[in-house]
C-alpha cells in the first residue's frame, strides 16, 4: 500500500550521493487508507471487472498463440493488471498514453474494445490498428493511446515531444509515459527525462517494475536498484508505488498526471509490479526458480482484490463467479469477432505506413517556446 516519494527538496544520506546537481533526496512513506474507504463499492468492482478481464484475455492470448491464430512477438501483461487499471484510472479520458510493447492491458484499461484489440493480435482489418501492427503496436488516437513500441524505449522521445506539442498548442492534456524497468538504463530515457524537466513538460514516466528486462534482473542492470532515484538527477520528484494495488496505483497517478497538467512538472514513477509468466509467451522463464513464482503468485492483485471485495462485504462468491462468466463470454465474443473479421487486402499494405503529407511550415502556436 505504501507510496514512497522521492522529492529533489530534501535530502537522506544515504542517496545524496546519487543528486548529481547536489540536490539531496528525501524518503516518506505514506500509508494508504483501506480501498472500501477511497472509494465506492461500484468503482471497486469496475476496477476488479477490468482487471479481470485484463487477466482473462491474456489466457486466452497465450492459448490463441499457441494454435498459431497469433504470430509474431507476444508480451503479457499477467500480473500487472492492477498497473494497467489504476494507470489508466488516475488520467482524464483527454490525455495520451504512450507504452512498450506489453501494452494489452492498457488497450483494454483505456476502454478499447477487446473485438478490435483481438483482431489486432489475429492481424485482421478490423482490429485498432486495421491488422499492421500486431500485439505489440496497439494505436487508437481516440482513446489517445498513442501505441506500443517494440524498439525499447522507442516510446520516450515520443512522448517527450508530445509533451512539448501540448505547451506549444497551449492544451490541458498531459501524456503519460510507460515503460519496463531495464529501459531506465538506456539512453533515450535520460535524454527525455532531462529534456522534459528542462522544459517542464507535462509528461508523467511510468517505469511498470516487474523486476526483470528480459532474463536480466534489476540488480544486475541497473546500477541504481530503487529506480525511482533515478528521477533526482533531473531534479524532478520520484515516487515508488505498490503496483499490486489498484488504488495506490491510481491515486499515485492522478497526483503525479494533476502536477503536470497544474505544474508543468513532470515526475518519474516506479510501480513495483511482478509478471506472472515469462517475458513473452514463448519465453520458457528458467531463469526464475519455482520460490520466487510461489512468492509472487501469492501477491496476485486480482486475488487481493477479490479477497477485499468479499471482506468488505461488496461482493460474495455467487457474485464473483457471474462476474467472471460474464468476462469469460466477452472475450469468447472477441475471439468470435476477431475470428470473423477480414484479413488485410495486400493491395493496400502501405496505407498505414507513412503519415499523411504535413505542412512543414512555422506556424502561430498560443502556447510559448520553453527554451525562449
Ligand atoms: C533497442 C532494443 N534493444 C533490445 C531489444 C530486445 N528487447 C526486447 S524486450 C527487452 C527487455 C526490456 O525490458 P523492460 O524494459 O524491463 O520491459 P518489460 O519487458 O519488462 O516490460 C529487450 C532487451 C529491443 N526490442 N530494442
Amino acid at each position: 500500500m505504501a507510496v514512497v516519494a522521492v522529492s529533489p527538496r530534501s535530502s537522506r544520506p544515504a542517496t545524496a550521493r546519487a543528486a548529481a546537481n547536489g540536490r539531496a533526496l528525501a524518503s516518506k512513506a505514506r500509508r494508504g487508507a483501506q480501498p472500501a474507504a477511497r472509494a465506492d463499492a461500484e468503482e471497486l468492482l469496475g476496477f476488479y471487472r477490468q482487471m479481470l478481464l485484463i487477466r482473462r484475455f491474456e489466457e486466452k492470448t497465450a492459448e490463441m498463440y499457441q494454435r498459431a491464430r497469433i504470430g509474431g512477438y507476444c508480451h503479457l501483461n499477467l500480473g500487472e493488471e492492477a498497473t494497467c487499471v489504476g494507470l489508466c484510472a488516475g488520467m482524464q479520458p483527454n490525455d495520451y498514453l504512450f507504452t512498450n510493447y506489453r501494452e494489452h492491458g492498457y488497450a483494454l484499461a483505456r476502454g478499447i474494445d477487446p473485438g478490435r484489440v483481438m483482431a489486432e493480435l489475429f492481424g485482421r482489418e478490423d482490429g485498432v490498428s486495421h491488422g499492421r501492427g500486431g500485439s505489440m503496436h496497439l494505436f487508437d488516437l481516440e482513446k489517445r493511446l498513442m501505441g506500443g513500441y517494440a524498439i525499447v524505449g522507442g516510446q520516450l522521445p515520443l512522448a517527450t515531444g508530445a509533451g512539448l506539442a501540448i505547451v506549444r498548442k497551449g492544451q490541458p492534456d498531459v501524456v503519460v509515459c510507460q515503460m519496463g524497468d531495464a529501459t531506465t538504463n538506456i539512453g533515450a530515457f535520460h535524454e527525455s527525462l532531462n529534456l522534459a524537466a528542462l522544459w517542464k513538460l507535462p509528461v508523467v514516466y511510468v517505469v511498470i517494475n516487474n523486476g526483470f528486462g528480459m532474463g536480466t534482473s534489476v540488480a544486475a542492470g541497473s546500477a541504481v536498484v530503487a529506480l525511482h532515484e533515478k528521477a533526482c538527477v533531473y531534479g524532478m520528484p520520484g515516487v515508488e508505488v505498490d503496483g499490486n494495488d489498484v488504488l495506490t496505483v491510481r491515486d499515485a497517478t492522478r497526483e503525479a498526471v494533476e502536477r503536470a497538467r497544474s505544474e508543468r512538472t513532470p515526475t518519474l514513477m516506479n510501480i513495483l509490479s511482478y509478471r506472472l509468466k515469462g517475458h513473452s509467451v514463448v519465453d520458457p522463464d528458467r531463469y526464475r526458480d519455482e520460490k520466487y513464482l510461489h512468492e509472487i503468485r501469492s501477491k496476485d492483485p486480482l486475488a487481493h482484490l477479490a479477497d477485499r471485495l468479499k471482506h468488505s462485504g461488496i461482493v460474495d462468491d455467487e457474485v464473483l463467479t457471474q462476474i467472471d462468466d460474464e468476462v469469460e463470454r466477452e472475450v469468447q465474443a472477441a475471439v468470435e469477432f476477431a475470428d470473423d473479421s477480414p484479413e488485410p487486402n495486400p493491395e493496400k499494405l502501405f496505407e498505414f505506413s507513412y503519415a499523411t503529407d504535413v505542412q512543414n511550415q512555422p506556424a502561430e502556436l498560443p502556447g510559448e517556446a520553453p527554451w525562449a
